[in-house]
């Protein structure tokens, strides 16, 4: 390595680190707003280019009839918001899904089922499922609940290359959100994933009531895990009729991007997702989210049961602010 090499490598190295205080990360959203944004887009630059932002999209596979109990979920058994439950699609309906996905732009398919932890059983089709889309020249994705190592293993050794398990807010106010697995469970199947060498999607949602020292615990448990997740999906809460967060205040746009920069900021090297909620957010709102640091954003008219922009939207809107796609998001 020679000597600009290495005097890069360390201050690479300065700006990603994993041992940020709780204190840091509230000071961060304290920031007035011109500071925050300031700080965000520079080490976005630093690391990605600001005009590129990449493209996932999501198939439920599995929809509904969840046994958990997450209050945000219209996908819980428990809430009655009136959605019916399926099996697991067969192979050539995701297949079809992901052939539409890609030749609309996405270079990452994610698949989602509304499962605890999927049964040893169900891995061997979803093995074969991942190979499939895999060969369309997709990156893969899932999103099944709880993982064992062996099954981590198995999906990695298939061809998975992410896997998506939020943490989803704060461990202090996670038991008001769910009850039926413990910050423990989430923490021992990221850890799986991590093992099994497959990269990690985790993030949360902001909207369910919690207050800034919450969000400031959220990212703080992301920015200080082992390794930072290389994707983080930062979803805003879609209200939905029979969950118990319908009624939910809402959370200010400003309050939102904030989530967003300090995201960027404590996790200069992920892809930031500005994920779900974008159906109710303006053009504005939008844009804001990418100069703060988003670069990552859910494509398609749905997201998993629940509707999204879609591409005819998306796409004017990347064409007012002179964006475009990129499989990295422009990563330099
Ligand atoms: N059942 C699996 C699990 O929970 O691990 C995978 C699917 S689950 C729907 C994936 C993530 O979607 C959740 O962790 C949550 O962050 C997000 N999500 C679910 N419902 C949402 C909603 N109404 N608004 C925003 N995000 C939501
Ligand atoms: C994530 O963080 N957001 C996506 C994905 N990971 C699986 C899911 C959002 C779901 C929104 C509610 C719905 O459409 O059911
Ligand atoms: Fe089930 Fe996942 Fe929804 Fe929780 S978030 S109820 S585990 S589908």
């Amino acid at each position: 390595m020679n000597a600009v090499d290495n005097s890069l490598h360390r201050a690479e190295a300065a700006a990603v680190r994993t041992d940020w205080t709780r204190a840091e990360i509230e000071a961060l959203f304290e920031l007035p707003f011109p500071e925050l944004m300031f700080r965000a887009q520079s080490l976005h630059r630093r690391f990605f280019d600001p005009s590129k932002v990449q493209l996932s999209t999501l198939l439920s596979i599995k929809t509904g009839g969840c046994p958990e109990d997450c209050a945000y979920c219209p996908q819980s058994a428990r809430h009655d918001t009136g959605l019916k439950a399926t099996k697991l699609l067969d192979r050539d309906t995701v297949l079809a899904a992901a052939r539409d996905a890609r030749d609309h732009g996405a270079t990452r398919f994610c698949m989602g089922a509304a499962w605890r932890a999927p049964k040893d059983r169900d891995i061997d089709d979803l093995c074969e499922i991942v190979d499939e889309v895999k060969g369309l020249g997709l990156e893969t994705c899932m999103t099944l609940g709880m993982l064992t190592p062996p099954q981590a293993r198995r999906l990695k050794d298939a061809g998975l290359d992410y896997y998506n398990h939020n943490l989803d807010t704060s461990p202090e106010f996670y038991p008001q959100i769910i009850t039926t697995r413990t910050w423990q469970d989430r923490l021992d199947t990221l850890a799986s994933v991590r093992d099994a060498g497959m990269s990690v999607c985790c993030g949360g949602i902001v909207g369910m009531g919690e207050t800034v020292a919450d969000r400031a615990g959220m990212v703080h448990a992301l920015a200080t895990l082992p390794t930072h997740p290389e994707s983080v999906p930062i979803n805003l809460l879609v209200q939905v009729a029979g969950t118990p967060l319908t009624g939910a205040d809402r959370v200010h746009p400003i309050d939102f991007v904030r989530m967003i920069a300090v995201s960027r900021i404590t996790m200069p090297r992920s892809m930031v997702r500005l994920s779900a909620g974008r159906e109710d957010m303006t053009d504005e709102m939008q844009a804001l989210c990418f100069l703060a640091g988003a670069n990552s954003i859910f494509s398609g008219d749905r997201l998993l049961t629940t509707p999204n922009p879609g591409g005819d939207r998306d796409a004017a809107l990347l064409a007012r602010l002179g964006m475009s796609t990129d499989a990295n998001a422009g990563s330099v």
